[in-house]
């Protein structure tokens, strides 16, 4: 994508609803983004490796820790900010998004929400800037989608905790400097630890071979009688619902971000089918090319004006987990949808790397499954408007 030529699409007029702030905010991440990241953004994918030179960027745009508070260093942005920024991120790459996303709001936030005093003070202001890297273990080779049976565990030695166990696809963990684990206590209850490279014991091996999300590194995270200091435990929430209520903020994320990438790709085939000419006429004169954008817009304008109105009860903090599930899983699905469709309107050209299509279809069969896979937020509605439990 050397050629960054997006133009934003807004069907709508969703902008109407926005700040100034917000508009300030998303404009000049895009600007920076097509900048500085989508000309070599390709080329990491290929070579399935991070660009770690975009971490100050990404920092000094707010995209660590967005909605956390000044006074830790965060961006003290509103919830539709934050979706803003993560609709940006994800239009350029998923994998950028997602490096954020775990940052922010798999790391910041329960460190933000669950942790004391002194640990607010000792990590937020290192993550808001990107000087420190963080991940967030909660899938285990065993559980993935039933984190409740999660088999890491550390014991009360009196003066530290000893962890055991091991973590399974993890965003950032290759070079994390800190990794918030969820494990369980002698008494089976979840708690979070904050782990630290160098702990003896603890180790990090990349997971290499995917197809997806090439930008972003993926690893373990092995725990073998890790002494963790007392201090490090997160003392303000234990139970499931502690790493889950991260993940109600990172899939706000997610949903968002998703449109990033649908945007793109419907820009990118809007733009080709005004320009690729077959039979003597532009493609887009075609009524099936109509047909695929049109259905491409309306979605999208649709995915947007649901993601609006979640942002609007996150900010009055009324959305609900399961609210933010509907979205996630939707707005991801819509996504994937409408890079297909790019996809088949670019004709060979959409296999080539020319074009950031594929690497978004590919990127977003991660995002379909990460944070809740596609079926296990259908669950998470259907208990929600039943009352009834599908997983149990
Ligand atoms: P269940 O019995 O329903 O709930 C256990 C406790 O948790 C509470 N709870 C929530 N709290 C806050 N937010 C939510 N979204 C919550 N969902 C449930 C619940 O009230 C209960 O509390 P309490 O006090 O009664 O104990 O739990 P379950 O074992 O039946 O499982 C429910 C299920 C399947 C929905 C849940 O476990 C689930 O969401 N599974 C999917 C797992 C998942 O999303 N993993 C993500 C790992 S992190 C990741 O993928 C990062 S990708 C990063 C990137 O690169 O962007
Ligand atoms: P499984 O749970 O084994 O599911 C397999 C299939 O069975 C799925 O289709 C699922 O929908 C279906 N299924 C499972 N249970 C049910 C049910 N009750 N009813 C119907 N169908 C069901 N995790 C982290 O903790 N931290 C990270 O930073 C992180 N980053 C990731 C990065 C990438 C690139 C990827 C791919 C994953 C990452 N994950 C991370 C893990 C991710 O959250 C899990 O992969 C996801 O939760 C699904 O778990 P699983 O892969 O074990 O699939």
């Amino acid at each position: 994508m050397a050629d960054d030529r997006f133009e934003a699409h807004d069907y709508y007029l969703m902008d109407e609803f926005l700040t100034d702030e917000h508009k300030l905010i998303r404009d000049s991440v895009r600007t920076w983004l097509k900048k500085e990241v989508s000309p070599i953004i390709e080329d990491y994918y290929e070579r399935g490796e991070f660009p770690h030179q975009i971490v100050v960027g990404l920092g000094e745009h707010g995209c660590f820790g967005p909605y956390i508070p000044h006074e830790y260093g965060g961006a003290g942005l509103d919830q539709i900010g934050y979706g803003l920024l993560m609709q940006e991120l994800e239009r350029v790459d998923s994998g950028v998004r997602s490096t954020s996303s775990v940052q922010s709001s798999l790391v910041m936030y329960p460190i933000y929400k669950y942790g004391s005093e002194e640990q607010r003070k000792k990590y937020l202001p290192k993550l808001a800037t990107g000087e420190m890297i963080g991940c967030f273990g909660l899938t285990e080779p065993d559980h993935g989608s039933n984190p409740g049976g999660m088999l890491s565990n550390f014991k009360d030695m009196g003066d530290h905790y000893l962890l055991n166990g091991s973590k399974m696809w993890i965003s950032n963990a290759p070079f994390a400097h800190v990794a918030v684990v969820w494990a369980k206590n002698e008494e089976g209850r979840v708690h979070g630890l904050i782990v630290e490279r160098g702990m003896e014991g603890f180790s990090t091996p990349e997971m290499k071979g995917k197809h997806s999300l090439r930008a972003s590194a993926t690893g373990e995270l092995l725990f073998d009688n890790v002494k963790v200091p007392k201090e490090n435990l997160l003392p303000g929430k234990s139970g499931l619902g502690a790493p889950l209520s991260c993940l109600d903020s990172a899939r706000f994320g997610i949903a968002w971000g998703a449109i990033g990438a649908a945007m793109d790709c419907y820009d990118s085939a809007l733009r080709y089918a005004k320009e690729r000419t077959q039979f003597g006429k532009p493609i887009g004169a075609f009524q099936l090319q109509q047909k695929k954008l049109a259905e491409m817009i309306t979605e999208i304008t649709k995915a947007q004006l649901l993601t609006y109105r979640l942002g609007q009860l996150r900010n009055e903090g009324r959305a609900t987990s399961a609210q933010i599930s509907m979205a996630k899983r939707n707005n991801v699905d819509m996504a994937l949808k409408v890079a297909r469709e790019a996809r088949q309107i670019h004709g060979a050209m959409g296999i080539s790397n020319e074009y950031s299509i594929m690497r978004h279809m590919a990127n977003l069969e991660s995002v379909v499954t990460y944070e809740g896979t596609h079926d296990i937020h259908l669950l998470i509605t259907g208990m929600d408007i039943t009352g009834i439990s599908a997983f149990k």
